[in-house]
């Protein structure tokens, strides 16, 4: 990660509550250790970087402010819970399944937002059909290999055709900081529903709100900043 800054998401507002999540803890780093202080970023160093609207460029955030290393010989990732074929892929049988490329923005909910990102994975709907989604399931957890970050859709928002477990991004393989060799991309939400370095996703019975929702974000995450469990609206993508 030699040139890549590791930020935590600064303090936002979203709708009429403010968030004040990691990137609180990161600024006040100096107070917990250096560890923390370490993974301030250089662009918040800057001044207002990491909240500038539109800055045209992605930040690499890191709610651990390190970047899990996964060669994508190791990588593996497990489907389980209410599914009638629990199935473990490696990144070779991810390859394996129908590809489909989709070029969205990419929006934080911090105002920072890259237009016409490239991604190429497989549907999340087309794996939850590989595996066998069982008729009492509600919602799908995920779990990152940097054992903090998680994340939830229902399986409405699972099944939008703009949902990938993402394996390019900008047209070449993800990056490490990005979130390889395997992330979420979820278009139509704000950024923090796009979970990077997925390890597990678990077919559940209720909506388990992620890391990012346990600190003020929305469970929904549309980017049209509307609400409810499982409303959307696939064409704002
Ligand atoms: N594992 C993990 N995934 C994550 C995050 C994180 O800190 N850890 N940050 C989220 C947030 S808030 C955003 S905006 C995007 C940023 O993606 P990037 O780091 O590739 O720019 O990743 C999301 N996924
Ligand atoms: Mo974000």
């Amino acid at each position: 990660m030699a040139n890549e800054s590791v930020n935590r998401e600064p303090r936002v507002a979203v709708g009429r509550r403010f968030f004040l999540g990691a990137g609180v803890l990161g600024a006040l780093g100096v107070v917990f250790g250096g560890r923390v202080q370490n993974t301030v970023s250089n662009s918040l160093g800057t001044g207002l970087g990491g909240i500038l609207p539109f800055g045209d460029r992605f930040r690499y955030y890191s709610i651990t402010g390190t970047y899990p290393k996964i060669t994508k010989k190791k990588y593996r990732l497990e489907v389980s819970g209410l599914v009638d074929r629990p199935t473990t892929f490696t990144f070779d049988d991810l390859q394996a399944l129908p590809a489909t490329e989709l070029t969205k923005a990419f929006q934080c909910v911090t105002g920072w937002r890259v237009p016409d990102v490239q991604w190429r994975g497989v549907l999340l709907a087309d794996l939850l059909r590989h595996v066998g989604v069982q008729p009492n399931a509600v919602a799908l957890s995920f779990e990152s290999y940097d054992g903090a970050d998680t994340e939830s859709l229902t399986i409405d928002q699972a099944n939008l055709p703009n949902v990938l477990v993402a394996y390019e991004m900008l047209g070449a393989p993800v990056t490490r900081a990005h979130g390889g060799p395997v992330r979420l991309f979820v278009a139509p939400m704000y950024g923090y529903k796009s979970l990077k370095w997925l390890s597990a996703i678990r077919v559940v019975d209720r909506v388990q709100p992620g890391y990012w929702e346990q600190n003020g974000y929305p469970v929904n995450g549309w980017i049209d900043g509307t609400t409810g469990p499982t409303n959307h609206n696939p064409q704002l993508a």
